[in-house]
This record gives C-alpha cells, sequence and structure tokens, in this order.
C-alpha cells in the first residue's frame, strides 16, 4: 500500500483556524505573565501551526487564585447539583455541534487519523460529558448505624482546588476524564495541557463557558512540565493533584504534592499489557485484534497491547498473518480518509521509537516487517513487527509508545501468567480465547487494572480505568473516579429519645 515514499508531500489544509492560544485564567484568555510564547507543531511536517502562551509558576499562582477564589466564593460549589448538571449537560451539546472542527484541531496538533478523532473520540468527549454530568446531582452520602445513641451521617463534599496535568496522546479524552468528575463533584480546576498539544483543551474550554460554567472554575495554562507542571504539583493552595503521563514523571509529582502540602495525588502511568492468544483461539481474529491493540493512534496508548504473547501451536501462523496485516495498515497523511496511522507525536518520540527499534534488532528479535522511518518529513513510522521476542529484551520491558509489536511464545497458562506478571507495570491485558474457564484463570492471576476478553480497549465512559504496580494509583471514568474528587465527612449528633 505504500505509493510514494514521501509520506506527505502536501499536508492536507485542515480548513479552521487557530482562534485560541492565551492562558485561560479566570474565565478571560490572557498572555503569560512573562510574556513568553511556544511553538505547537504540525506532526506530519514538523511546521509551526501556533505560538502559544507559555504559562510558568507565576501563571499558575494566577490559576489557582481563580480556582480559589470560585471555589470559597462560588457560585459553582453552591450551585444545586442540577444547575451544575445542566451547564455541563449544555457544553456537551456544543462539543456535539461543534464535533468535526473540535477533531479537525486535535488531528492537526496531534497527528492522530481524523476520522478516528471526529468519530470516536470527540463523541467519547461528548459522552464523558454527558455520563458526569448525570453525576452531578447523584452525589450524596450515607446514614449509618454505628454503635450508641448517635445519629451519624456522612456528608461527600467538593474536595476544593484540583490541579490536573494531562499528556499529548488523548488531548481530549483525557480533559473529560479529568475535568469531567472534578466539576461534577463542586470542585474548580486548573488544568496544565501538554506541551505538545494545548489547542484543542483552549477551544472547547470557550465552548464550556459560552454554555454557562461561571469564571475561574476551569482555568487552563499551556506550558512546559518542568515549570508550570511542576509548580502546579508544588502548590500549597491545590487541594487534590490528578496526574496522567510516564512512570517517571508521576515519581517526581507525587514527591512535589508530598513535600509541599501533602495533597492527595492519582496516577494514571505507562503500560506494558500482555496480549494473550491462547491455542484454541481462532488466529484471523486474534492477530487483527493483537493489531488494533497494539498499533491503535500509532501506539501511542498507555494501555497498548506491547507484549503479545502467542501459545506455541498457533505462533509461526500467527506471525506470519501479524506481519502480513501490518504491511497493509494505511500510513500516511491523517487528513486523508482511510488513513490508519498518523505520524508520531514529536521529534523526541520518533528518535525515542526509532532506538528501541534498534535495540531489538540488536538484542536479536527477528524483524520481521517495517523497522524504520516512512517517508522523508514528519514523525511516520512503518509499522514494525517482532518476532522471537524474549522477556528480557528491553523491547520486551519498556514502554515504546510507538507502532511496534513484539511477539513472544508461550506453552502453557501457568507459564505465560508468570511472565505476564513479571513487569513492574500493571494497567491492562488482553485475553484471547474460547474457553470460559481458561478466561477466568487469567482475568483473576493477572495482576492489572483492567482484563479485555475477546476484546481491546473498549472505553465506555462508566468503565473504570487505572493500574495496579508502577501504571499508577487510583481510578479513572465511571463511578469510582468521584472519589478522587470528594472528601468524606462525619457528622455526629446524639439521639435525645432512644426509643425512637
Ligand atoms: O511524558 P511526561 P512525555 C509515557 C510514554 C512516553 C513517555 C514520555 O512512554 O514515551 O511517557 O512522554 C508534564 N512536573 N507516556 O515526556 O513527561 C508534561 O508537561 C510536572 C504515557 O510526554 O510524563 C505533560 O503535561 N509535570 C502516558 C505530562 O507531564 C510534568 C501518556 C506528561 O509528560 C513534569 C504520555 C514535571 N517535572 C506519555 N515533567 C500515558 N499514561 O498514557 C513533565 N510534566
Amino acid at each position: 500500500r505504500y505509493t510514494t515514499n514521501v509520506a506527505v508531500e502536501e499536508p492536507i489544509d485542515p480548513c479552521i483556524s487557530v482562534n485560541y492560544t492565551q492562558l485561560l485564567i479566570n474565565g478571560q484568555f490572557v498572555d503569560a505573565a512573562s510574556g513568553r510564547t511556544f511553538q505547537t507543531l504540525d506532526p506530519r511536517t514538523g511546521h509551526v501551526i501556533a505560538d502559544v502562551a507559555e504559562g510558568d509558576a507565576e501563571d499558575i499562582d494566577r490559576a489557582v487564585l481563580a480556582a480559589r477564589k470560585a471555589f470559597d466564593e462560588g457560585p459553582w460549589p453552591r450551585m444545586t447539583a442540577y444547575e451544575r448538571s445542566r451547564v455541563m449537560w449544555r457544553f456537551a451539546d456544543l462539543l456535539e455541534d461543534h464535533n468535526d472542527q473540535i477533531a479537525a484541531l486535535e488531528t492537526w496538533d496531534n497527528g492522530k487519523p481524523y476520522e478516528q478523532a471526529a468519530k470516536v473520540e470527540v463523541p467519547m468527549l461528548v459522552r464523558l460529558f454527558r455520563y458526569y454530568a448525570g453525576w452531578a446531582d447523584k452525589i450524596h452520602g450515607l446514614t449509618i448505624p454505628a454503635d450508641g445513641l448517635h445519629h451519624v451521617q456522612t456528608l461527600h463534599e467538593p474536595i476544593g482546588v484540583a490541579g490536573q496535568i494531562i499528556p499529548w496522546n488523548f488531548p481530549l479524552l483525557m480533559y473529560a476524564m479529568k475535568v469531567g468528575p472534578a466539576l461534577a463533584c463542586g470542585n474548580t480546576v486548573i488544568l496544565k495541557t501538554a506541551e505538545q498539544t494545548p489547542l484543542s483543551a483552549l477551544h472547547v474550554s470557550e465552548l464550556f463557558h459560552e454554555a454557562g460554567l461561571p469564571p475561574g472554575v476551569l482555568n487552563v495554562v499551556s506550558g512546559y512540565g518542568p515549570t508550570a507542571g511542576a509548580a502546579l504539583a508544588n502548590h500549597m493552595d491545590v487541594d487534590k493533584l490528578a496526574f496522567t503521563g510516564s512512570t517517571e514523571t508521576g515519581k517526581i509529582v507525587i514527591q512535589l504534592a508530598a513535600k509541599s502540602n501533602l495533597k492527595p495525588v492519582t496516577l494514571e502511568l505507562g503500560g506494558k499489557s500482555p496480549f494473550i492468544v491462547c491455542e484454541d483461539a481462532n488466529v484471523d481474529e486474534a492477530v487483527e485484534l493483537a493489531h488494533f491493540s497494539l498499533f491503535f493512534n500509532q501506539g501511542q496508548c498507555c494501555c497498548a497491547g506491547s507484549r503479545t504473547y502467542i501459545h506455541e501451536r498457533i505462533y509461526d501462523e500467527f506471525v506470519e498473518k501479524a506481519k502480513a496485516r501490518a504491511l497493509k495498515r494505511v500510513v500516511g497523511d491523517p487528513f486523508k480518509a482511510g488513513t490508519e496511522q498518523g505520524p508520531q507525536i514529536d521529534s523526541e518520540q520518533f528518535e525515542k521509537i526509532l532506538r528501541y527499534i534498534r535495540s531489538g534488532v540488536d538484542n536479536g528479535a527477528t524483524l520481521e516487517t517495517g523497522g524504520e522511518r516512512f517517508g522523508t518529513g514528519g514523525y511516520f513510522i512503518k509499522p514494525t513487527v517482532f518476532s522471537n521476542v524474549q522477556d528480557e529484551m528491553l523491547i520486551a520491558q519498556d514502554e515504546i509508545f510507538g507502532p511496534v509489536q513484539s511477539i513472544l511464545k508461550f506453552k502453557d497458562l501457568d507459564e505465560v501468567i508468570r511472565r505476564a506478571n513479571a513487569s513492574n507495570y500493571g494497567l491492562a491485558a488482553g485475553v484471547f480465547t474460547q474457553n470460559i474457564d481458561t478466561a477466568n484463570t487469567l482475568t483473576r492471576a493477572l495482576r492489572v487494572g483492567t482484563v479485555w476478553i475477546n476484546c481491546f480497549d473498549i472505553f465506555d465512559a462508566a468503565i473504570p480505568l487505572g493500574g495496579y504496580k508502577m501504571s499508577g494509583n487510583g481510578r479513572e471514568k465511571g463511578i469510582y473516579s468521584l472519589q478522587n474528587y470528594l472528601q468524606v465527612k462525619a457528622v455526629v449528633s446524639p439521639l435525645k429519645n432512644p426509643a425512637w
């Protein structure tokens, strides 16, 4: 399917303009206090899309002040939950009205296929906000029959000012998974977007204000991690921190949170998810699902099925078919209809992935296909498949975060359970089998936050997402995410008339 060696000769015009590049603080778009800007790039070409205000510690201070005032003085936490829910619902309606424009901005800044952004991700963004709008007026405490003559109840109160730091692989979904539950619970937010993808969050946040969000409730600061991000994690007046990104940076932010005011931290970090195909599996279906589990979003998924364990009886057939499928993958301009794979996010990730590919070759894995850049411009990488991968190789241990499939062989269930669990990560796993007993055994034995059986990457708004081990702590999405943004207050009063 590769018809040319140049990935994107003439990039397709996204046909949209970038309207918001400043910081969003207290309901206003403002320049950074320093006056500095940074460039956000089109990963198809490496060319500049726009200059964006570069927030740092001083801007984080301004944003925290606005969020604090909006929390302490209202109206957001004091509005009825129903009113909050209606603002969120109106926002979701506006997002739906602007679906294609938002998707185009996301594709331009991130490089993901436009069809994926327009048909899956923006609709998911809408769904997540409707889901959380639905929760806003259903959050309440308990009445507890404690020992003794006391009436005991719990109040579920918003935790306060939430700092949220998100990455670049799914900018809008990360936005929804962070902002949605925080606002539904009545908190106020400072969101630090990833420096690679600042545009879509600014754009949709303007719509949020159009929907009636009061000033200061949601503040969006673009900027770099060690400056703006660290200032947020370190801030004494931020009551809670939520972070998604690398395990390495997760360790930094949790230390900053501990050293400052001990704010609670939820972390959604990296992964090295096993995708286990048992001997009874339909090989063609397994090949397609394993391919999707790894290559989706250019391989830039925390859950990516990046250790493909195949039973020895079907191994050779699987490898041959996995290679054929990778060769058919359509790489190119993400704005072109039918494109399955766009560029990686930036030169840093591009180089990192190529380094891992070289290490795979050097360590003796068999490079079945790919293994090099696609074209001559931008950050495209050919879909790459390695077979004969061994557990101790770097490509089987580290999160590559790119279009590189590593296929390993196993003999029996006990062995594959042991090997799958021998990882510092524990985010997700895929299990492919037609045997219910095998599925049950694997489901219980795997130390991961999500097990997908005969499916993968099912991300319904109600399904919790989060990791065991060094993949993080806490759960996002679903009912569990609300706990991250609530304080529980116990209220105890004497019962004067014990007879009743
Ligand atoms: O991540 P970082 P990077 C993994 C993936 C990828 C690797 C590096 O393996 O190759 O991480 O990506 C902010 N204090 N994931 O460098 O650094 C940063 O500005 C506070 C998996 O992009 O973790 C951005 O907003 N914040 C992951 C966010 O952290 C800091 C998604 C993520 O950046 C900071 C992305 C600091 N000192 C990458 N340094 C997933 N779980 O899905 C950086 N940041």
